[in-house]
């Protein structure tokens, strides 16, 4: 038989039990459905945009089941309703968002019973900085490393487009921006040189547990790390150590994912 019941909420309005029952079993189903879309090349099991792995470690960090869009630069018209032209973007339900920190952020608004990426205010100005330190450290670092090789990797109806805006952009042909093995190593573990202190002292830059700090040069040193003949990080420094740490997270879950140097997946 059919049963009513109406509980109040903490604001005093009546709500119909059955119905919250609804929607909260509609807003798991939801949370099985976040829509994550992620950049590939050719193969599309190989993801490897720097922002991309942030928001990929992001959504395991929350607990939250999400499937991966594969997203190629050659094929926009998947996110066009986004309003980005750029990934990260997800879709929660039939809520678009884009850009790697704004999803962040609203994953832990939208999610404030998991665990938290960002903590606070204090968590937001701490991660703004590692982000800025990415920005203007790690990033010319890692693009020796990194840029030539993606385009290797990518689709061929991407690479057109991916050397013009990248060679536009940087004022240089993409072979000579590639730096040789050797160089390319020094100049990044140069760059690392203040996360190797911060990390000989703590497992993460969380503290016991990572949070979006962490994901944040995890990214950039996993763009590397996916598109590289060689591993570009020193696997027995300070950050090294904890590189591999955050591979192991949520079932191995980014060592489990192929390198062009396993090939494909
Ligand atoms: N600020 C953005 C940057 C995102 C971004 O630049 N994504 C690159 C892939 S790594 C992209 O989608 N590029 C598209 C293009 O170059 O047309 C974020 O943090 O999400």
């Amino acid at each position: 038989m059919h049963r009513v019941a109406f509980v109040r909420s903490d604001h005093g309005e009546w709500n119909c039990l059955e119905c919250m029952e609804v929607s909260v079993h509609a807003r798991r189903e939801l949370d099985m459905t976040i829509q994550f879309y992620d950049l590939v090349g050719d193969d599309a099991n190989m993801p490897f945009s720097p922002f991309c792995w942030r928001i990929r470690m992001s959504l395991l960090h929350k607990g939250l089941t999400f499937t991966a869009v594969p997203w190629r630069f050659s094929d926009k018209s998947a996110t066009a309703a986004s309003g980005h032209s750029r990934v990260p973007v997800i879709k929660d339900g039939d809520q678009w968002v884009g850009d790697s920190w704004e999803i962040a952020k609203y994953l832990d608004a939208q999610y404030p019973d998991r665990p938290t990426l960002i903590n606070g205010v204090e968590g937001q100005a701490y991660a703004q900085l590692v982000q800025a330190l990415c920005q203007s450290l790690v990033f010319p670092a890692a693009l020796p490393v990194a840029l030539y090789q993606v385009y290797g990797i990518l689709d061929e109806a991407s690479q057109d487009y991916f050397r013009k805006s990248r060679e536009a952009w940087l004022g240089k042909k993409l072979e000579d921006i590639n730096a040789e093995p050797e160089t390319g190593k020094a100049n990044l573990a140069q760059a690392l040189v203040p996360f190797n202190t911060m990390l000989d002292a703590h497992d993460f830059m969380g503290g016991d547990q990572p949070t979006y700090a962490d994901y944040a040069l995890f990214g950039v040193l996993k763009w590397g790390d996916v598109v590289s003949p060689y591993r570009p990080i020193d696997d027995a420094s300070a950050v090294g150590q904890w590189f591999v740490r955050l591979e192991n997270l949520y079932g191995g879950h980014a060592v489990n994912l192929p390198t062009v140097r396993q090939g494909s997946s």
